[in-house]
């Protein structure tokens, strides 16, 4: 059962004012004040059409108030597929689901896109069967069509469904956030490789590249400076390996990285990702049986 009422959240990153329309109705808002130099006015919230805040992103959220439902295993039964109401299929333990759960979440789409976790380690065999025939978390059951995979998902959703536009207009970086999004397979290998053995050179040049990268807009914390797909694409992986490099190896990945440090703490205003978050010691021992094992 989701809420009924869909708040926004504006992020406030930058010192000078911008236009930003507001084209939704809304009925509750709330503010993220990090470097802004004046208050927001009531006033600015009141106005119709365009407000001028010092914003640079807006997002959807009222997530906080989801009762989420419980994962379907084995002995559940299916929901109604292909009864056209949006599904999507996630585990709450997987990261690759965690982005489209968060896309959806900063989409404000909890009342259209129904949420059904999935039991992977006691999978039904209705979702292999009749759902999804990979068998893999998250799926997107839309328009009587079952699509897989992450990062197709995440532009999926933002293309297809109402909603902040979580991808910026701005040409450099739209190529950029391709550069990101390419550049994630090497920097999940680059860190995964340094967890399963005794040595921790990889991540180091990794979350290296990822400070580099963090530090090219500087019209905000994310980034592209305001929040994005490219953000929702690294978090949930950087909220997996922050946990167990600080206890495991002993690293503490923002030490020295400004940027990624800032990126980390805004991220964690963003109630859409919030609530999606695991504790960290459930990533903690999840990585030790996978990783420590090995060694
Ligand atoms: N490339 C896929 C990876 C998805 C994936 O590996 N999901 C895992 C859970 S985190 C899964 O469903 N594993 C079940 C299996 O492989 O049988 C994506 O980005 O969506």
């Amino acid at each position: 059962m989701a809420a009924s009422s869909i708040g926004y959240q504006i992020h406030i990153n930058v010192n000078s004012p911008i236009l930003l329309p507001l084209r939704t109705n809304f009925s509750s808002l709330s503010f993220t004040f990090s470097n802004a130099k004046y208050p927001l006015k009531w006033n600015h919230i009141g106005c119709p059409k365009i407000c001028a805040l010092p914003a640079v992103s807006i997002m959807a959220s009222g997530s906080s108030r989801e009762i989420l439902p419980p994962a379907l295993d084995s002995s559940s039964e299916p929901p109604a597929i292909f009864d056209g109401t949006p599904k999507l299929y996630i585990s709450y333990s997987c990261p690759y689901a965690q982005r489209t759960w968060i896309a959806r979440n900063c989409k404000g789409l909890q009342e259209e896109i129904k949420l059904v976790p999935i039991d992977l380690k006691n999978r039904p065999d209705w979702y292999k069967e009749k759902v999804y025939p990979a068998n893999k978390v998250p799926s997107l059951e839309h328009n009587n069509e079952v699509k897989g995979e992450s990062m197709d998902l995440i532009r999926y959703i933002d293309s297809n469904f109402k909603g902040p536009s979580l991808f910026p207009d701005d040409h450099s970086k739209r190529e950029f956030a391709e550069e990101l999004f390419s550049y994630f397979d090497s920097f999940y290998k680059a860190v995964i490789s340094s967890l399963k053995e005794d040595k921790i050179n990889d991540a180091i040049a990794a979350f290296d590249s990822i400070e580099t990268a963090l530090s090219k807009f500087v019209d905000g914390s994310f980034f592209l400076g305001s929040f994005s797909l490219v953000d929702i694409a690294y978090v949930p992986f950087i909220e997996r390996f922050q946990p167990f490099l600080l206890e495991v190896k002993n690293y503490d990945i923002t030490t020295g990285r400004t940027k990624l440090a800032a990126w980390i703490k805004e991220m964690n205003q963003i109630e859409g990702y919030t609530v999606t978050k695991r504790d960290p010691k459930e990533h903690l021992e999840n990585y030790k049986r996978r990783f420590l094992s090995q060694l």
